[in-house]
């Protein structure tokens, strides 16, 4: 039988303008059945209208376990494929939504997690926060575009590392390496993801999809094409009302300056 959205396992509220997505089976630590998948893309296609930045975190005391185990029975390879093909539409409809997603990390953010983790666009950890890549142990390989992302954040050396060890990086570690751009003191993941997800809000729409859509397709076209399609970006960004109007507001002295402590 074809798996369905499991609405229960996901809450989804708006605070002001953000969407904060939260993964609701804490008793199995927030492990990501097929329902939660469903239910995760749905959410992602159908955010509140006023929503502008969105934030994903986990309810008990860890982020996200990965996959499902108890659902791990035996597939043929082409029900295996479309089970890996399923995440991947669902962690794309993250990456490639409508709004930026900030990921709230805290205790085990393994397997399909940091899978989850890496299709939001800024990862905050608070201490308690530990990554691993327990699949070797497993006897499986990431199937929710891991071995797209992970190395776009660590690097193929690293990521290699993870999967034939099943070594854990702690915070620390994380921050060091690329794979979270904060770390916060622990239980504070939440407050900084608002905090910043509330900033992205504040952009110009239209930057945000440019940093959404643009960013990340520039960034794997050789250079030639990247800059041509900078040059289009750029200029559709800049003739947008909403630009003259802000860099109006900075030219008569009314737009906030940059400041380091902002
Ligand atoms: C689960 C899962 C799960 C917990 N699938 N049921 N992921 C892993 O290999 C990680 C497996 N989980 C763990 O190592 C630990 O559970 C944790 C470090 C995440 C948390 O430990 P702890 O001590 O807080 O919890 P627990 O007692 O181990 O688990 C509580 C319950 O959640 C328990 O069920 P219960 O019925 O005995 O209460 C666990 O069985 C259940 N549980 N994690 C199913 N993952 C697209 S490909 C992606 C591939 C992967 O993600 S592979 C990595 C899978």
């Amino acid at each position: 039988m074809q798996p369905q959205p499991d609405l229960d396992a996901i809450q989804c509220t708006l605070d002001g303008p953000v969407a904060v997505v939260r993964l609701r089976r804490p008793a199995k630590r927030n492990a990501l059945s097929d329902g939660l998948i469903l239910a995760l893309r749905h959410t992602f296609e159908t955010l509140p209208e006023a929503a502008r930045a969105a934030v994903v975190c986990g309810e008990g005391e860890h982020f996200c376990a990965g996959l499902d185990l108890s659902e791990l029975r035996e597939r043929d390879a082409a029900e295996g494929v479309l089970h890996s093909r399923m995440w991947h539409t669902a962690l794309e409809a993250v990456e490639k939504g409508r709004v930026p997603v900030v990921a709230a990390l805290h205790g085990a953010v393994v397997g399909g997690g940091l899978e989850l983790a890496s299709a939001c666009h800024i990862r905050v950890a608070d201490d308690t926060a530990y990554f691993a890549l327990p699949e070797g142990s497993r006897g499986i390989f990431v199937g929710g575009s891991g071995s797209v992302r992970i190395p776009k954040l660590i690097g193929v050396a690293r990521m290699t590392d993870m999967m034939l060890t099943g070594r854990v990086v702690g915070a620390d570690e994380a921050e060091r390496i690329g794979l979270v751009q904060y770390r916060v003191g622990a239980g504070q993941a939440l407050d900084k993801a608002l905090a910043l997800a509330r900033r992205i809000a504040d952009n110009a729409p239209l930057t945000n999809f440019a940093l959404m859509h643009a960013l990340p397709r520039i960034a794997e076209q050789a250079s030639d094409h990247g800059l041509f399609t900078e040059a289009l970006m750029a200029a559709v960004a800049q003739a947008a009302p909403e630009a003259k109007a802000r860099l109006r507001a900075f030219l008569e002295g009314k737009a906030a300056k940059v400041r380091q402590d902002a």
